[in-house]
């Protein structure tokens, strides 16, 4: 609730990719506004400028009692809405949004809406390819890396969602909207689990359609109907699930085999919940699914999701650097664990985001011959899990890879999937995970 109706004076709260695009749809709409960074020193202010001569610019800490002065924040995701300033302006009643709930207010076509603790980059960009291959022009963004507000016309759009941006959308009103999976990430920013869901369950504030998980009660909505539900065991009507056939894994939807897991190129369990995700809010489009199931078949995957890179004398290296969180890389270890003939070489380490990583132990001690921890977090994972394997702590993900290659055997695999965020290290997953495929390529 802003202070009056009439908003009149708009502040952009950060400047990264979300903060500016959201700038430059204010000044489509013709509206007023100015902008703030908490970075002291921005790399880009001269072109910012430029492109927005009429806003004012404050850089540096937040200040409380200027954020007060507006009657709207605009709050990129990087910004947590705890922090004091921000509070003490919503103490006096100026209003909070961020882009994502701009965006739906003036959306006018259908939103496909994806969150969940992992998988959601996975998703969207299944979902996206095959109402593609349906024939829909469609628009792909938010977390995943275009904002929503930079996104061109479209017949629909398929947002990826963050917890984050969630907290910032009141009234999403999406066409369909899955919370995939909950699993602990991001506990630096939330008080606890509770917290994080009730970001992520915005989601369904005024959504059509719900598709939630079978094998998750957390993803179901708290209040309201559920339409369509996916999960690993046998479906009944209106679900998605898996069946044997011959010895073999088929997605179906209800008594209808739809597709068999060896005809994806993806691979792992939680890939085929992916899938059935992706294909139950494609079917909200009232998409004939015989239609979309070449897209379905060549989907190779995403770069630094559980990617395999190549083998040398038996050893096959893998590099998940998109698994930031204990539960993506227990979906890697459990996922390749039973496929191998060896034992998995586990590098993990970087920022922990203040995660438990005990739940790491037992597939550890299963499946992982030694986990080669390093980085800022490095002691608490060898902390967590030395009691169920083998640890050895390392200080760069160079070592700890030297160390795993000169150990590994035939049948092995060396996987990076380091629980953990990258940046103490590296700019960013993608810049660890294009570091890793460096390492490996210079052995093979
Ligand atoms: N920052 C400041 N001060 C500010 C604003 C930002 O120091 O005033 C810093 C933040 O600490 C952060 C960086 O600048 O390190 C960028 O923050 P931002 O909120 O401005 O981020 P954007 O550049 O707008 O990018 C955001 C998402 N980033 C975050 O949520 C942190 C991007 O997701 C997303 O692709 C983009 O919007 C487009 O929608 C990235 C991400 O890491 C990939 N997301 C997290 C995740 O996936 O776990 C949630
Ligand atoms: P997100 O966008 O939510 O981070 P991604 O699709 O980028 O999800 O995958 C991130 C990490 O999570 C990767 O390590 C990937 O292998 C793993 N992952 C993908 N889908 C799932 C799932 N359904 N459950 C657990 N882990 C998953």
């Amino acid at each position: 609730m802003s202070r009056s109706n009439v908003i009149n004076k708009r502040l952009v709260v950060g400047l990264g990719l979300t903060g500016l695009s959201a700038a430059r749809w204010l000044k489509r709409q013709g509206f007023a506004f100015d902008l703030c960074d908490t970075r002291e020193q921005l790399p880009n202010i001269d072109a910012v400028r430029a492109e927005f001569p009429d806003a004012a610019i404050m850089t540096g800490k937040l200040n409380g009692d200027v954020l007060s002065q507006y009657d709207q924040l605009v709050v990129s995701p990087g910004v947590a809405l705890a922090e004091p300033a921000i509070q003490q302006a919503i103490a006096a009643s100026v209003a909070v949004t961020g882009d994502i709930q701009l965006f739906a207010e003036h959306c006018d076509k259908p939103i496909i809406a994806i969150t969940g603790s992992n998988g959601k980059s996975t998703v969207t960009t299944l979902v996206g390819e095959l109402l593609a291959a349906a024939g829909l022009n469609v628009g792909v963004g938010g977390n995943i890396g275009v904002p929503a507000l930079d996104l061109g016309a479209a017949d629909v759009y398929v947002l990826e969602l963050s917890s984050f941006q969630l907290e910032t959308t009141d009234h999403l009103n999406a066409w369909a909207g899955v919370i995939l999976n909950l699993s602990e990430d991001h506990m630096d920013r939330y008080s606890g689990m509770d917290d994080y869901l009730a970001a992520k369950q915005k989601i369904f504030n005024g959504c059509r359609q719900i598709i939630a998980n079978r094998d998750d009660a957390t993803t179901f909505p708290p209040a309201g109907q559920v339409n369509i539900t996916f999960g690993l065991q046998a479906p009944v009507v209106r679900e998605f699930g898996l069946v044997r056939v011959k010895g073999e894994s088929w997605i179906a939807f209800g008594d209808e085999l739809i597709v068999s897991a060896s005809e994806l190129r993806i691979k792992g369990q939680h890939n085929l919940a992916n899938v059935m995700a992706a294909l139950a809010l494609v079917q909200t489009m009232n998409v004939d699914l015989n239609t979309v199931l070449p897209a379905l078949k060549a989907f190779a995957g995403l770069d630094h999701r559980c990617q395999w890179l190549g083998e040398k004398d038996g050893v096959a290296f893998y590099n998940d650097s998109k698994g930031t969180n204990v539960g993506s890389t227990l979906a890697a270890i459990n996922g390749l664990g039973p496929e191998i003939s060896g034992r998995i070489w586990l590098l993990a380490g970087g920022e922990g985001k203040g995660q438990d990583f005990s739940p790491l132990a037992g597939p550890c001690g299963e499946f992982v011959a030694e986990v080669l921890t390093y980085g800022a977090d490095g002691g608490i994972i060898a902390n967590a899990v030395s009691g169920d394997c083998q640890v050895s702590m390392q200080a760069t993900l160079d070592e700890a890879f030297e160390r795993a290659c000169s150990l590994a055997d035939d049948g092995d695999v060396i996987l990076l999937s380091p629980a953990c965020a990258s940046f103490d290290q590296f700019r960013n997953y993608n810049h660890r995970g294009e570091y890793f495929r460096a390492l490996v390529e210079a052995r093979l």
